[in-house]
């Protein structure tokens, strides 16, 4: 097993670098790759930067060049249900291409021909994540995962947003990493700690709290690592 755990941003990573302790370090089309050996199970750990398209650049890397057959990623998120406080967990069950659209062909937002649009997570590792989240006493809420190329601040991009895809959280990554991990047959996972509500103070918030909530979902996550490799 090699597991290959991602984030976008530096500060998404760096906390499980830090519990990981030591690595080595590759650089791969234009991004560095950190290879560590961790209770005995090799790892990939990388931050992709921001968006569907460096996301999936590296999801791919990690599987295709490193040879990865599991993907764990961990970040922060925007909350649009409003059960979904700053810092809550959430797990995405699907995950969709919020601003895909050639709705102008009768398409359905999110969808193009030969594709779907909800990718769905692996049963396997949401069931890990319940057994970590039951043992630490924490609360993860399972939930729909929407993805596009724009930090949402404004709340009329929420409803739409809600009405396409019913989703209960957005960023910038996870429904691209969640196309590449189906099409290559890689078991994926995508846990998110919320870091702001995406209204008009989103990016203060972000500022705010991204720090302090990726430190909650990169903890989360390495938990997890310690179930895969027990
Ligand atoms: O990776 C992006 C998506 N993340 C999840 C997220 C989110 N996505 C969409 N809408 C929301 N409301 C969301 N809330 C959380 C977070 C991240 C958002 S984009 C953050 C950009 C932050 C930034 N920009 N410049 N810097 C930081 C400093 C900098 C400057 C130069 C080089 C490197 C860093």
């Amino acid at each position: 097993m090699k597991i290959a755990i991602m984030g976008a941003m530096p500060e998404e990573i760096t906390p499980i670098l830090k519990i990981v302790g030591e690595y080595k370090t590759t650089e791969y089309a234009n991004n560095t790759y950190y290879e560590a050996s961790y209770k005995g199970t090799e790892l990939v750990i990388a931050h992709s930067k921001i968006g569907k398209v460096f996301s999936t650049l590296t999801a791919t890397s990690m599987i295709q060049h490193f040879g990865c057959d599991k993907l764990l990623f961990s970040g922060v998120a925007g909350g649009i249900n409003p059960s979904l406080k700053i810092g809550d967990l959430i797990v995405a069950t699907k995950l969709s291409q919020h601003d895909l659209d050639i709705t102008a062909f009768g398409h359905p937002m999110g969808f193009v021909p030969g594709g779907s649009v909800f990718v769905e997570t692996d049963k396997e590792l949401i069931n890990i994540a319940k057994d970590v989240a039951k043992e630490l006493g924490k609360t993860v809420q399972e939930g729909i995962i929407a993805t596009g190329d724009q930090f949402v601040h404004d709340s009329k991009v929420k409803d739409a947003i809600v009405k396409n895809f019913n989703a209960d959280a957005l960023e910038m990554e996870g429904g691209s990493v969640a196309v590449v991990c189906d099409a290559l047959n890689v078991p994926f996972f995508i846990l998110r700690a919320i870091s702001d509500t995406a209204d008009t103070d989103a990016s203060f918030s972000f500022d705010e709290f991204m720090e302090s909530s990726a430190i909650i979902s990169a903890e989360f996550i390495m938990k997890m690592v310690d179930k895969l490799v027990e």
